[in-house]
């Protein structure tokens, strides 16, 4: 970078950062955005609620028209937007948007790296991918996209996310991670305290999508077992049996994303309620 380039970009971030500090002094109970209120509201009612995730690589401006009116009557509680190859905001951009018409649902970034920060929608998922083997999943990408959260007035929700099962996974190969072992629940459990004990107000399981296998409900009643913030478990998530049984183990929040994509709506339906009748 020449050198005049540095200095304005150093200034505009020195200007970004000093208005995040104003804002910070307001203290924790500001902290609670509309978004994660509503969501532990949502949790405190019904017991559990569910997510559904779209992946902008899948989609078409028009097949997302069709899915948010669907999404928007299933009883889903949000709609989250991200995938682990998507590479275009722009894409992404045109998504939220084009979903933000047609429903009232909040729609949550799940970002697989800074172009999955679109500024169409409500809140990011600003998430710490706790077991990849490469600092940039954990924290570096995080400070990097931080002037941007805040530039386009994203409210970030603070979660540890990782990832589990047997590398099978595109967000496992992507993120570098370390899966933890299916058969292994105790190492589960420890990154889920330590994900609290950092202050994350969240901690997601993750299988990946569209995989064979989720999370067992052992795993997911071990680590519910010993945190309080809520837990969420997505991937490989397919039937209104396995769903059932991952609520019943101690799972706050069920995300599915390939249902949306592959199945009926009255599907979907039935799923989303087999969540609530567990809860
Ligand atoms: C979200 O990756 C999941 O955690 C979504 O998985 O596409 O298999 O439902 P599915």
């Amino acid at each position: 970078m020449c050198s005049r380039t540095h200095v304005l970009a150093e200034a505009l971030l020195i200007t970004i950062l000093r208005s995040e500090c104003t804002a910070a002094q307001g203290g924790l109970s500001d902290m609670l955005g509309r978004v994660e209120q509503y969501l532990i509201d949502s949790i405190n009612e019904q017991g559990a609620i569910h997510l559904t995730l779209l992946d902008p690589e899948k989609v078409t401006r028009s097949s997302a028209r069709t899915l948010a009116k669907a999404i928007d009557k299933s009883g889903s509680a949000g709609i989250m937007v991200g995938g682990s190859t998507a590479v275009s905001v722009y894409h992404t951009d045109e998504v939220v948007s084009t979903i933000k018409k047609l429903t009232k649902l909040p729609v949550i970034i799940f970002p697989n790296d800074l172009v999955g920060v679109s500024r169409e929608a409500d809140a990011i998922f600003f998430m710490s991918l706790m077991n990849s083997m490469n600092p940039y999943y954990i924290t570096h990408a995080q400070a990097l996209a931080a002037p941007l959260v805040k530039r386009y007035g994203l409210e970030p929700i603070p979660m540890g996310y990782v990832i589990v099962g047997d590398r099978g996974a595109a967000a496992a190969f992507v993120g570098q991670v370390n899966p933890i072992p299916f058969e292994k629940p105790s190492l589960a459990v420890i990154y889920g305290m330590a994900a609290q004990f950092m202050g994350k107000r969240f901690f997601y399981l993750e299988a990946g999508s569209g995989v064979e296998r989720p999370v067992s409900p052992e795993m997911v009643a071990a680590v519910s077992g010993h945190i309080e913030i809520p837990l969420i478990v997505g991937g490989g998530i397919r039937s209104p049996k396995m769903a059932e049984q991952i609520v019943r183990a101690g799972a706050r929040i069920i995300v599915t994303g390939t249902l949306a994509e592959k199945a009926s709506p009255e599907f979907l339906r039935r799923v989303i309620r087999s969540i609530k009748k567990a809860a």
